[in-house]
């Protein structure tokens, strides 16, 4: 694929990028200082040409997504009070709070039942009543309704407190889920991984080493997942660079990771966003486009950069197929956790509406499976006459 992949130098306005730009055509990979400057050049068209490359020698045209439903158990958390970037948790007798019965969410999952799903992405609030047997329960009913439905389930932090709460050890707590059916770990819990950072918008959350480290055993279980980091809030670009190479490191040492979804801050309906004044002024287009461009050229040994559309909208992650990105957030079916947080876009994308935001952007839409094998390709979209 890579014969034809073409980068011209001549296009990259900002030249301290030049020598970065031939570490990137070299496969060299690329330093903190680096990074840094990806991070703080205008030069916006520049990183995108660099990261597109990168992503076109990989990938070439080719854009996938997954057919997938999000489904959220429940939103009881304790950690309520001290997650001040979270819109979406509640006290248990909080107004608004929920958790549902085993029932509900079988009855939630049965758009399932369409025969186009193909993965239950489930997350939740760390539950006292949420345990290793409502989620064992849950797995196994799932799977024995839908067999061929991947159960892509529960963070980093989620799976640390069930093990904290039922006794076990993490590793055990990853084999008796894997037992009952769950495949792959989401990447969301990550946050920034930095400790001032954490101290200021997750403090008691899991730790940053913590949640590499059931990362790491969930590699070496042959259990795969997904990492996450979330931007535009208080941390400073070295937090950005810390937090990437934290992943890049674990990356270089399991290969477990599938793919890098950078996630951008909401701040309505939070005290983080209140505190700083934020509500209603999500990130901007240009820092959402510069980390997914940062997350294709530093991340080196990741192969798939993901797109979250419901953060930063359908329009920008269209976009951001020309900066690096591979791979869109799939059909979604009903969001919750952003919508609390202000994100006003739709709750879930059609297939068309999927196909038509990759094919208007120029590239080949194709259906993947939760390991990116690639299930179907689509055509391109017919050359508009002049
Ligand atoms: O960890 C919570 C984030 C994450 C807010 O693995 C917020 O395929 C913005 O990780 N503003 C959970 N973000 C979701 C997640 C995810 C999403 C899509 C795909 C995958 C995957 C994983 O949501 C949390 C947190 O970082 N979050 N509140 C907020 N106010």
């Amino acid at each position: 694929m890579s014969a034809e992949i073409s980068l011209d130098l001549g296009k990259i306005s900002d030249r301290r990028l030049r020598p970065v730009a031939e570490k990137v055509v070299s496969h060299t990979r690329l330093s903190h200082a680096d990074a840094e400057l990806l991070f703080t050049t205008p030069d916006l068209l520049g990183l995108g040409l660099l990261a597109d490359y990168a992503n076109r020698r990989k990938h070439g045209d080719v854009v996938t997504f997954a057919a997938n439903q999000h489904i959220n158990p429940t939103n009881v958390c304790y950690l309520r009070k001290t997650c001040v970037f979270c819109s979406f948790a509640r006290l248990p007798k909080e107004e608004g709070a929920y958790h549902y019965s085993l029932d509900e969410v079988f009855a939630e999952a049965e758009a399932a039942a369409n025969g186009l799903t193909k993965e239950f992405h489930i997350v939740g609030g760390l539950d006292m009543k949420a345990g290793l047997a409502y989620y064992s329960e849950m797995f196994r009913g799932l799977k024995s309704r839908y067999p061929h439905v991947h159960i892509k389930a529960l963070t980093a932090v989620e799976i640390a407190h069930i093990a904290r709460i039922s006794k076990m050890s993490i590793e055990d707590v990853l084999i008796a889920l894997r037992d009952a059916g769950l495949d792959t770990l989401p990447g969301g819990g990550a946050e920034v991984f930095g400790k001032g950072v954490r101290m200021t918008i997750a403090d008691k959350k899991l730790a940053g080493e913590d949640w590499i480290e059931v990362h790491r055993t969930a590699h070496r279980l042959g259990i795969r997942s997904n990492c996450t980091m979330l931007y535009g809030h208080v941390e400073a670009i070295q937090d950005r660079i810390e937090h990437l190479s934290m992943l890049r490191d674990l990356q270089d040492e399991s290969h477990g990771f599938l793919a890098y979804i950078p996630l951008a801050y909401h701040p309505d309906n939070n005290a983080l966003g209140i505190e700083l004044g934020r509500q209603g002024t999500a990130t901007t287009g240009f820092d959402d486009l510069r980390n997914l461009a940062v997350g294709r050229l530093f991340l080196d040994n990741f192969d798939h950069i993901k797109t979250h559309w419901i953060m930063v909208t359908p329009f920008l992650s269209q976009t951001s197929l020309a900066f690096g990105v591979n791979d869109l957030e799939g059909t979604v079916v009903r969001e919750k956790i952003y919508h609390e947080a202000g994100a006003h876009t739709a709750q879930g994308l059609s297939l068309d509406e999927i196909l038509e935001l990759i094919r208007s952007a120029g590239k080949i839409p194709a259906e993947r499976d939760s390991f990116y094998n690639i299930l179907r390709v689509f055509e391109r979209a017919p050359a508009v006459a002049a």
